[in-house]
């Protein structure tokens, strides 16, 4: 079979299977093209998205101002390294910086390697403006996290699938509870070496897990007391996607570092970014840290057009009125429902919750169907369904999604 020819999708699928490495497990559609809250299939089959890349096309797919950002900048110029400057990067620092209220912005690539980043700042701040004695510091992290796949990341992970084998893990981390203070105050009275809390502000792949109000303000407040620096994990919560621009604007927190990725280009290219005011971002020294890509010109260009379409088409107000109809609407379905459990969530970064136990296939299967009456969705821990449509969806769209969905959940009642 020659390379060229057009697949169908079986073809596609058999070739993954073949030649790729099996990390993952999709659900059987072959996607060929997007536009806005739509995607279509190999054979020509419309689909509503309803994980918009795992919150990285919050703009919409082929967003143009995007597009066409990057189709200018990379007939320009596409990579320079930061062995020299570049007419993009200082651009996108200052518009990014004033954007999100910081002093300085670190450019990488991935969300993982933002979390990496932030992780190396928040341990250099430690021993060197904190005073913790070298190789002491402690980072507190949260039960049930999703921060990326890296081996130091998946070292604090409490999830098998994405942990066993991998070791030896790194050393650093404290776990505790999610959306629980006294533990958190706890392990800061216990422990003098504690530099930083690494939290997301809703729990993404744990399930959606909504803290409860106050959490993150406490939270912040206890790590002014304790002189710890609160790292927010905004790489899925950010950019609009929870109906507010970060998630912890709901609670006016700010963090000392912000950890960005996904939506900050709009999904159409690899960007990531950690946040931070001088005093501690100035920890970071010519050599310290670096990446052959991060804030080339090409990401420069498109970061400050996906950050300027969410500001122009207004979508995190968007996110938060679509999604307060979504819930509602779901909520109505659920009174009479023996199989949705509930519905959470914020903004357009929703789950049902299946009553089903965590081994059972029935999420699964509901996906299927989902796809099968036109709408993309995916489990995630067993019984749970997440809902995180591109944010450029309107009320027409959103009403048809909810009889897409509760035409599909009928199926199983
Ligand atoms: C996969 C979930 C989403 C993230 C937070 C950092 C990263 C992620 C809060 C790393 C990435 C992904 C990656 C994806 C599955 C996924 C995910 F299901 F795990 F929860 F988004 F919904 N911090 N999230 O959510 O960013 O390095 O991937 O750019 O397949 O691993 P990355």
């Amino acid at each position: 079979m020659a390379v060229l020819e057009k697949l169908n999708s079986q073809q596609a699928i058999d070739l993954e299977d073949k030649y790729g490495a099996h990390n993952y497990h999709p659900l059987p559609v072959v996607l060929s093209r997007g536009e806005g809250v739509y995607v279509w299939d190999i054979e020509g089959k419309k689909y509503y998205d309803f994980l918009s890349a795992y919150s990285a096309v919050n703009q919409g797919h082929c967003h143009p101002k995007i597009v066409g950002a990057m189709i200018n900048q990379a007939q320009k110029l596409t990579l320079t390294s930061r062995a020299f400057y570049n007419d993009k990067l200082g651009e996108y620092e200052k518009f990014a910086t004033e954007y999100f209220g910081f002093d300085k912005l670190l450019p990488m690539n991935t969300g993982a390697e933002a979390v990496e980043t932030a992780l190396k700042i928040c341990r250099k701040w430690a021993y060197e403006k904190k005073g913790i004695i070298e190789n002491e510091a402690q980072i507190v992290v949260c039960e049930n996290n999703f921060h990326g796949r890296t081996t130091t990341i998946i070292s604090f992970s409490n999830d098998p699938v994405a942990r066993k084998n991998f070791g030896p893990y790194t050393k650093g981390f404290i776990k505790i509870e999610y959306d629980n203070l006294v533990a958190l105050e706890d392990v800061f009275v216990n422990n003098k070496n504690v530099a930083g809390f690494l939290v997301e502000p809703i729990q993404g792949e744990a399930g959606v897990y909504v803290p409860s109000e106050g959490y993150l303000t406490k939270a912040k407040e206890l790590c002014e007391k304790y002189n710890i620096l609160f790292l927010a994990d905004e790489v899925q919560t950010g950019i609009a996607r929870t109906g507010e621009l970060l998630a912890v604007n709901y609670e006016n927190v700010k963090p000392d570092i912000l950890i960005l990725g996904k939506a900050l280009s709009g999904g159409v290219y690899p960007v990531s970014g950690v946040f931070a005011d001088d005093h501690i971002m100035e920890v970071i020294k010519p050599g310290n840290h670096g990446s052959t890509f991060g804030g080339n010109p090409i990401a420069a260009t498109v970061a400050i057009a996906a950050l300027e379409v969410i500001r122009e088409e207004k979508l995190a107000e968007n996110a938060f009125e679509m999604g307060k109809l979504f819930r509602s609407e779901l909520n109505t379905y659920i009174e009479n429902s023996k199989i949705v459990n509930l519905v959470r969530g914020k903004g357009l970064l929703n789950a049902i919750v299946i009553n089903d136990d965590e081994e059972s296939e029935t999420a699964w299967d509901i996906c299927v169907a989902l796809k099968e009456n036109g709408l993309l969705a995916k489990p995630t821990h067993g019984n749970i369904i997440r809902f995180a449509p591109p944010l450029v969806m309107n009320k027409e769209q959103l009403i048809d999604c909810v009889n897409i969905i509760t035409r599909t959940l009928k199926e199983f009642e």
